[in-house]
């Protein structure tokens, strides 16, 4: 049995009830195995696998809190340290009903490749809770995140671990963590990003994840010969990477028809009104029925009702910006009949495992979130440097180097791929590039 499969079946079995990390850890093992089999003996004797699939530290912790009625709640919360070999632990902190350990873990080992792709000295983490915001007040939003944070606050630091947001975790909760810890630790430091702009926030952080999924999506179609302009763009999402996915699709002359949330999606024939999109979801905090309600053009579907989504609209790009497993076999066999180009994952592991493959297999250009996603971690470890020098840049300086790392990633995943020989497979390219930097890292720290 190879070095690989030995030690896939050793995850396996020893995390047998946490589908969403086996997938991942599938994934990303599966792509090394040209790396792997190249020095499998000292891998092997380092045990590097094992210890890369072994989280340095995982804190799961009760969160009570009193809500509006004066009762008491308890929710689960989670901080998984998984790699700190390049750099403090940085991933952000998810709020929703689903979030378990497993979902944490896969999150977190994702975001180690990812970090290094993006050539910035981070490690990786993640973290969460199973609290759901929707429906919540903004004053039992503020009790959750400062209960959160009293317990979260013993375990991270500037220097330490930086979490920031990811679903149901935007500048509101963020805020309120901040505060927290700031009054807690009485410390006034860099120790979570996509902070408000009067506190440390970084310019151009709210859009980095959209706009750099575009900015990468774009280069990869520019080397493939393909002009993003006046194509047809399906996006899922309503959410902070969908928002300015949109946006910056629009301003690089796409045409984006689609958004969706837990419970429908829209097909816009003008186009998605980003304005009113906002206003809905950022402002209202409402449902997508209420866009439709206020556009001509848009027409709102019933995902349960229906049993439909987003990818049953013909389009040349497809952009997953929702969440894990939202693009399955059925749907990657609808958008290949109907003439998809190319898919870039917004959302950290939309695509089913199958969905991917079927993909790669017919000739579609396909970007993993670990390499088209980054832009947002990349603009957190941006915020992490302004705020270690005290120093803010124009929204243009970090929109520019932004747009640097991304065009980067593409091209060292693409020459990852192609080292390989696995030419145009950017899953390939992505996990070996990811992988490269952090073994080096580690192998040289020695057995910790
Ligand atoms: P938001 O909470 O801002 O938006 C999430 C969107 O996805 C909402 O429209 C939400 O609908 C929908 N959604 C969430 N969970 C589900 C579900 N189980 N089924 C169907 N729809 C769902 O999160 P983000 O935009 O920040 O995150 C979206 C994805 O991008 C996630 O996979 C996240 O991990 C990833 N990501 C985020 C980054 C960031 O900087 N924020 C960086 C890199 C990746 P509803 O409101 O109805 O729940
Ligand atoms: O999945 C992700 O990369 C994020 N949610 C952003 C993490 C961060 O630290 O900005």
């Amino acid at each position: 049995m190879s070095y690989v499969d030995e030690v896939l079946a050793k995850v396996k079995e020893k995390n047998a009830s946490e589908p969403e990390f086996l997938q991942a850890v599938d994934e990303v093992l599966n792509s090394l195995r040209p790396v792997i089999e190249k020095n499998e003996e000292m891998y092997k004797k380092q045990a590097l696998l094992e210890r890369l699939c072994e989280p340095e530290r995982q804190v799961k912790f009760r969160v009570p809190w009193v809500d509006d009625n004066g009762q008491v709640q308890v929710n689960t919360g989670y901080r998984v340290q998984f790699n700190s070999a390049i750099g403090p632990y940085k991933g952000g902190i998810r709020l929703h009903p689903s979030v378990y350990i497993g979902i944490v873990k896969f999150l977190g080992f994702e975001q180690i490749f990812k970090n290094s792709l993006t050539g910035l000295p981070i490690g990786g983490g993640k973290g969460g809770s199973d609290f759901d915001p929707k429906g919540k007040s903004d004053n039992e939003i503020m009790k959750f995140c400062q209960s959160f944070m009293t317990e979260l606050c013993r375990h991270i630091g500037a220097d330490t671990d930086v979490p920031a947001g990811d679903i149901g975790t935007g500048g509101r909760e963020i805020g309120y963590m901040f505060g927290q810890y700031k009054r807690i630790r009485n410390l006034y430091e860099g120790v979570l990003t996509g902070k408000g702009l009067t506190f440390g926030g970084s310019l151009a952080r709210t859009e980095a994840t959209g706009y750099g999924l575009l900015y990468l999506t774009n280069e990869m179609l520019k080397s493939n010969g393909i002009d993003i302009a006046g194509k047809t763009v399906c996006i899922s999402g309503a959410g902070n990477v969908a928002i300015y996915a949109t946006q910056k699709a629009q301003q690089l002359g796409a045409k984006v028809v689609t958004c969706s949330d837990s419970t429908g999606w829209i097909y816009d024939s003008e186009g998605i009104d980003v304005a009113l999109l906002k206003e809905v979801k950022e402002v209202k905090r409402a449902r997508l029925d209420a866009y439709a309600a206020a556009r001509p053009s848009a027409v709102y579907h019933d995902k349960k009702a229906e049993g439909s989504n987003v990818w049953d609209i013909k389009c040349d790009i497809a952009l997953p910006c929702a969440t894990q497993n939202e693009l399955d076999i059925e749907s990657a066999k609808t958008l290949v009949a109907n003439g998809v180009l190319a898919v870039a994952e917004g959302a950290n592991m939309p695509t089913t495992l199958e969905a991917t493959e079927y993909f790669q297999n017919n000739g579609v250009l396909f970007a993993p979130g670990k390499a088209a996603n980054a832009g947002g971690v990349a603009c957190s470890a941006l915020e992490m440097s302004q705020n270690s020098e005290r120093l803010s840049w124009t929204f243009d300086e970090v929109d520019q180097k932004l747009q640097g790392i991304m065009v980067n990633i593409f091209h060292n995943l693409d020459a990852a791929a192609k080292k390989y020989g696995f030419e145009g497979n950017y899953v390939v390219g992505a996990n070996i590039a990811g992988f490269e930097k952090v073994a080096e890292a580690m192998l040289a720290q020695g057995v910790v």
